[in-house]
């Protein structure tokens, strides 16, 4: 038998004082670490006291009842929700731990400090007010230059006004330190103009351009700061966190997609290969921005140009930095463990000024008004690819010459652009082994297009907007729209629209042979006809037949 034992009441009396004195030092360890991380959040908090807070909360009720618009359609953005959520909220941690357990090698602040350049139209107070309170207060200050705010014409009058005076109230004797420049254009500028406007007074190491609804996330800066430092011609994405428009619930973006663009000149995110030991929150470089929010030295930004300043209002400008900085000597990285939260917005949320063609949006004529320039200054022979796609932009009339780009180009012995696909974006390059023709697809005065709404196949004007692109496969014979389906000859040789096949008879349904103009189907040996000017129908093929001859816009195999 065994006598169960027994501990003297002395020795337990140690026992339990003991593991009381450990749980007291676990909580007083949670309490610290508690403290310390709200600390370091909150480390430039401008409201110490509770009673100060009240007021503060109080002045921001008033600064933003002054919002003069409310509809949401006119922010694009939920404003309710906007207002209610305050000058600042805790973000979650979207970044991979390591980032913020590993130490980033600084430069000392006077060789790196930043001057950070927002240009806004039609913002919304509460909004406007969050970007630039979450950036005040996760920024380490000795890093920040200045703050250029440029309130390109909105309607909010006395906006700036009031704003200065909130920022006085709240942030005290610290203001002179926060290099506060507040700028107005009278006439709207656009985003562009203005952009430049504020990298041309700022004084920093480095610029940095941020749009006016976002909000940045804690230990944005030294990331990229560390990046910087190790190439002066880098210029640095962070990664953006999409913030949803309606619910404002801030997401966790994707570190697996690099910046792009196609033949259109319209920006595309890109699958990014991780290399062998490569890992996912590791700096990569990128093709292009991860849209316009981006940081560099702002010496070699003005080297380059700044953005083309002939570039109106809104659009492209980002792109055509990453071409110059690409093909003149600079490199673009996007860095996953610097977080930056951005209000996607599902549509623009302000006019474009009016223009020339009935037939284009004035946001669609500034949009191919200002890629028409990027293709005509950068793209040497591969412009035809952008006006294949494009067509309608060769009418768009540019009011001056290309001398200052040509002149740009030669002065910094900038590559041209078939180094771009060979080095940079293989993507793009990609199109013209795998193609043998592309674009609109012409019948006598009109295009083959298949109408998004309900895929219909139609001959429509060529100048729609969203006309169809086509491409020819070269090895596959498959004739594609964009979106990856492919014209194909089905149930009584009625003509298809179908996802593209990759089985042998999917694929011989849709094959197609080129003869001169004509598109004699494989499996049928028929013709692409339209008889009728609005009607395709399969056909014996007639070889001078105008109704059977369709043109591409642009043969790739063509001299
Ligand atoms: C994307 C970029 C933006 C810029 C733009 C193309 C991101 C996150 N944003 O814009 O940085 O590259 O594409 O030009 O990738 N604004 C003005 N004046 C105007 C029009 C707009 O100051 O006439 C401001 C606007 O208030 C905002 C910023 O410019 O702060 C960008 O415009 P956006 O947010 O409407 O466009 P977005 O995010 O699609
Ligand atoms: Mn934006």
């Amino acid at each position: 038998m065994f006598a169960p034992r027994k501990y003297s009441r002395p020795r337990r009396c140690i026992f339990y004082i003991l593991a009381f004195v450990i749980c007291q030092l676990f909580f007083v360890f949670l309490f610290i670490r508690n403290g310390s991380y709200d600390n370091k959040a909150f480390s430039h908090q401008p409201l110490h006291h509770e009673s100060e807070s009240r007021k503060h909360f109080l002045e921001y009720r008033e600064f933003i009842s002054k919002t003069p618009q409310r509809s949401e359609d006119f922010y694009q953005y939920n404003l309710h929700l906007s207002d209610s959520l305050g000058v600042i909220r805790k973000l979650p941690l979207t970044k991979h731990t390591s980032c913020t357990t590993r130490s980033y090698n600084l430069p000392p602040p006077w060789q790196s400090d930043v001057s950070v350049v927002i240009s806004f139209h039609n913002e919304a107070r509460s909004m406007l007010l969050r970007t630039i309170v979450s950036l005040l207060r996760r920024t380490p200050e000795e890093y920040l230059h200045e703050l250029i705010l440029v309130d390109d014409g909105s309607q909010d009058v006395t906006l700036l006004d009031d704003l200065r005076r909130w920022m006085e109230e709240v942030f005290g004797g610290r203001m002179d330190r926060l290099g506060l420049i507040l700028l107005k254009n009278q006439k709207r500028m656009g985003l562009i103009w203005s952009r430049n406007k504020g990298a041309s007074l700022a004084e920093g190491h480095y610029v940095l351009f941020l749009d006016s609804h976002c909000e940045v996330n804690d230990g944005w800066l030294e990331p990229l700061l560390e990046r910087l430092e190790l190439n002066p011609q880098l210029a640095v994405s962070p990664l953006l966190d999409p913030i949803d428009p309606t619910t404002l619930s801030y997401r966790k973006g994707n570190e697996l997609l690099k910046g792009g663009f196609d033949w259109s000149l319209h920006f595309h995110w890109l699958k990014r290969q991780l290399a062998k030991k490569e890992l996912p929150e590791m700096a990569y470089k990128s093709p292009a921005f991860a849209g316009g929010i981006l940081m560099m030295s702002r010496e070699w930004f003005l080297q380059l140009g700044s953005f083309n300043s002939q570039l109106k209002i809104w659009g492209g400008e980002s792109i055509e930095l990453a071409i110059k900085l690409w093909l003149c000597g600079g490199q673009i990285e996007i860095v996953p463990c610097s977080r930056i939260g951005h209000i996607f917005r599902r549509l623009h949320a302000f006019d474009f000024p009016p223009q020339l063609d009935q037939q284009l949006s004035p946001a669609q004529e500034t949009y191919l008004h200002n890629s028409k320039i990027i293709a005509e200054s950068w793209l040497d022979e591969y412009k035809n690819m952008f006006y294949a796609l494009r067509p309608v932009a060769r009418r768009i009339p540019l009011d001056h010459t290309y001398d200052e780009m040509q002149r740009l180009r030669r002065e910094r012995q900038c590559q041209p652009f078939e180094w771009y696909l060979r080095h940079v974006s293989p993507e793009l390059r990609i199109h013209f082994d795998e193609l043998s023709a592309t674009g609109t697809l012409r019948n006598e005065d009109r295009c083959l297009h298949a109408r998004q709404s309900d895929s219909q196949l139609i001959l429509a004007s060529c100048y729609l907007s969203d006309i169809t692109q086509w491409r020819m496969l070269r090895t596959s014979g498959q004739l594609s729209t964009q979106r990856e389906l492919c014209l194909g000859v089905g149930h009584r040789m009625g003509i298809t629209l179908q996802p593209c096949g990759r089985n042998e008879t999917t694929r011989n349904s849709q094959r197609w042979l080129r003869l001169g103009t004509h598109f004699l189907h494989a499996e049928t040996h028929l013709c692409l006809d339209n008889p009728l000017k609005e009607r395709l129908e399969m056909s014996t093929c007639r070889s001078h037949a105008v109704s059977q001859s369709f043109q591409f816009a642009l043969e790739m195999d063509a001299s």
